[in-house]
């Protein structure tokens, strides 16, 4: 499924959006090669002196094309990335993110590492992402409600941070936890969650090269809708795993409370891997809506929500079982 990167398929001049700069860009990228790269990485961007050491918190970003791409499909245009979320801590419309998310501050940040490691502590998210080694993946993040976006993020491998930490060998898993602020988050009023948001991955898949750690979508910050300052997206499984907004990281020896599962572990379990065969107890994962591309397209549906790659982390295992 990772293929090298080809231009986004199916754009035409009608497809422009506030980013099609962006998307220009990377389509001179892809016929230019390396040189056009270099330029595109050293041109447009405002900050670049500014970011040694520090984190841009708004505006672009530096980083490193990758060969991370989805082989099929156009990238979700940038209105429907950040305008059709899912953060219920601001409200449970898909509206309701884009509208609410900016009471939310982001600056300053930090992350509180726990548990089964040699170094523990509060921590600046500046000295746990190195904003000079960020790189650009373009995933597809499959929700649980039978639709989907392709996205191009922009983040450090998950794994870059949690080595700086030195995991013991009790920690078996790695437990995430989102910022929490009932006068910024005007959706933890209502009980729908029990707050703060809390997610988790097995120490292996958490470890895995695809899991990444996102800061930055389309070339840019994210936007505090999309989960900023820094979000999991773990491409192979459904969306709810992708927490945002993290806080706080735990190395642990037992599989840890998630959130949807602790709301309703009949439909929602703890590796929530996309797969067509396994369907929701209240509809069918077998295919899914490409939000963004009109009201009647769809695609299907595909195991690992097609990241083969990460098969093997689940030999043995009965995954219709361990949904
Ligand atoms: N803290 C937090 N993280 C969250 C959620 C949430 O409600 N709260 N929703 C999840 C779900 S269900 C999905 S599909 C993705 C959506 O990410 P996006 O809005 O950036 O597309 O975020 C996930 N992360
Ligand atoms: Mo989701």
């Amino acid at each position: 499924m990772l293929i090298r990167k080809s231009p986004p398929a199916g754009l035409t001049e009608n497809d422009v959006t506030p980013k099609h700069l962006y998307l220009n860009r990377r389509k001179i990228m892809a016929a230019g090669g390396a040189l056009a790269l270099t330029a595109a990485c050293s041109g447009p961007q405002t900050n670049a002196e500014a970011q040694a050491g520090s984190r841009p918190t708004n505006g672009s970003l530096n980083f490193r094309e990758t060969d991370y791409a989805v082989s099929d499909g156009a990238l979700t245009p940038y209105e429907a990335v950040t305008g059709y979320n899912n953060f219920y801590e601001f409200g449970v419309g898909k509206d309701d993110p884009a509208r609410y998310a900016d009471a939310m501050t982001t600056d300053p940040w930090s992350v509180e590492i726990s548990g089964h490691a040699e170094r523990t502590g509060t921590f600046a998210i500046e000295d746990v992402i190195d904003f000079n080694a960020l790189e650009e993946r373009v995933y597809r993040l499959r929700c649980v409600e039978a639709w989907s976006m392709v996205i191009p993020w922009i983040g450090v491998p998950l794994s870059s941070i949690l080595e700086q930490f030195r995991p013991t060998s009790q920690a078996r898993y790695v437990a995430f936890e989102t910022y929490l602020n009932r006068d910024e988050m005007r959706g933890v009023r209502f009980p729908v969650l029990d707050w703060p948001y809390r997610e988790g991955l097995r120490i292996d898949e958490a470890m895995h090269p695809l899991t990444l750690m996102a800061v930055g979508l389309y070339g840019e910050v994210l936007p505090n809708q999309n989960g900023a300052p820094m979000r999991l997206v773990v491409p192979w499984k459904y969306g709810f795993k992708s927490i945002k907004s993290i806080n706080r990281i735990s190395f642990v020896s037992e599989e840890p409370v998630t959130t949807w599962k602790q709301s309703a572990p009949r439909e929602y379990g703890f590796y929530s891997n996309v797969n067509p065969e396994r369907s929701h107890p209240r509809w069918s994962q077998s295919s899914e809506r490409i939000i963004g591309a009109g009201p009647f397209a769809r695609r299907d549906t595909e195991m690992f929500n097609g990241y083969d790659e990460v098969a093997s982390l689940y030999a043995g295992m009965d995954l219709l079982e361990n949904y």
